[in-house]
């Protein structure tokens, strides 16, 4: 038997914006169908951010405990809890769970489910040292995995291996990432390499262009500095981009790939500006047969082949660990944008 405490530490928030207050919370007690996971790792996603400040036109649990990529070792579960057993690794993704019964779960778009539970939003999430999550729907970690190194992938990395599926970009095609220096940018230009494609990152400042190539882009362009983006994304990609994975957190970034997006282009939405439309000018939309598609994490067995490519080493998170209590400080970096790559919280700390 593992001894479970009666107290932990996590991170609240009473109000959406207000104080972020590191205390002692009672650990939750696992329903009939969820794992209680002992949570060693959770990467800070800019969803985390949002969650906070409350800017998404969907409320937020209150108070909140944030955090959807924690990644720990099973210590305790329901009666009805098959697929699991204790002392397994588990991790906690931003789909707690989905009633796995209407029209959208039947076909395998679960994150589409009307009633999803959303880890650090409608359900505590995983900054916090013990968290509970939907069995069917947490994900299975091989045992002997380095649990910093995969937490992102939890987030980060499912939503951009389905966004990547989504943009329906084949082997040879160019992929534009903007928000490429970020934290699930960072991960799609290795996916994207992964599964064949020619990568640009789209980004601002010196330390994201050297990690964007070093990671595996083939060209950088620097938004900010550009004279003309349009352009020079043309030029370094012969022609346009066949896709387009928007993970910036800009709207104007959004309007400007329809018009550097190749004829009959995909321009897939993963980012998430608050009060943000697409805007695509009609005449060339059309004359160039482009698409404008959202996507949202992925499913199950999304879940379990972006962590496959993980598993066969393709996908290095290039992460800095601070303690959970650090928490505020990571999200004034990630509001000035000034992180590259992904903060990953130690829950112990
Ligand atoms: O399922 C989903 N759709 C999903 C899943 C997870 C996260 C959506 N998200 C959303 C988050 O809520 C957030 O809105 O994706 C967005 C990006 O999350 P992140 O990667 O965790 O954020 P980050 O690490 O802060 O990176 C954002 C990057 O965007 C760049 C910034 O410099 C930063 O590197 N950026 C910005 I802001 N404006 C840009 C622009 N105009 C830009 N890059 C290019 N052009
Ligand atoms: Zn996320």
């Amino acid at each position: 038997m593992v001894e479970i405490p009666k107290t932990q530490k996590a991170v609240v928030f009473e109000t959406n914006g207000g104080p972020l207050i590191y205390k002692d919370i009672p650990v939750p007690t696992p329903a009939s169908d969820e794992i209680l996971v002992n949570v060693k790792y959770s990467g800070v996603c800019h969803t985390d951010l949002h969650a906070w400040k409350g800017d998404w036109p969907l409320p937020t649990k209150l108070p909140l405990v944030g955090g959807h990529e924690g990644a720990g070792v099973v210590v305790g579960k329901g009666e009805n809890v098959t697929n699991f057993e204790i002392g397994d690794y588990a991790g906690i993704k931003w789909l707690n769970g989905s009633c796995l019964g209407c029209e959208f779960c039947l076909k395998s778009a679960e994150s589409n489910c009307p009633d999803a539970i959303l880890s650090g939003y409608t359900h505590d999430g995983s900054f916090q040292q013990y968290a509970t999550a939907k069995a069917v729907h947490a994900a299975k970690i091989p045992q002997g995995t380095d649990l910093a190194q995969i937490a992102p992938i939890l987030c980060a990395g499912i939503t951009v291996y389905k966004a990547l599926k989504t943009s329906e970009a084949q082997p040879g095609n160019w992929v534009a990432i903007t928000g490429a220096g970020g934290g699930l940018g960072t991960l799609a230009i290795q996916y994207a390499k992964a599964m064949g494609f020619r990568v640009i990152g789209i980004d601002t400042g010196d330390a994201k262009a050297e990690a964007c190539k070093e990671l595996g882009a083939e060209a950088f362009i620097d938004f900010a500095t550009s004279k003309d983006l349009v352009k020079d994304v043309v030029a370094a990609t012969h022609g346009g981009p066949h896709a387009v994975i928007h993970v910036a957190v800009s709207e104007k970034a959004i309007g400007v790939s329809t018009e550097y997006v190749r004829a009959t282009g995909v321009i897939v939405l993963v980012g998430l500006p608050a009060g943000a439309y697409a805007k695509s000018e009609v005449f060339s939309h059309v004359v160039k047969s482009i698409s404008i598609k959202g996507s949202y994490v992925g499913n199950r067995a999304d879940t379990a082949e972006a962590l496959d490519f993980f598993d066969r080493g393709l996908i290095t998170c290039p992460i800095k660990i601070v303690g959970l209590s650090e928490l505020p400080e990571v999200y004034e970096l990630m509001e000035k944008g000034q992180i590259v790559g992904r903060y990953v919280l130690d829950n112990s700390k």
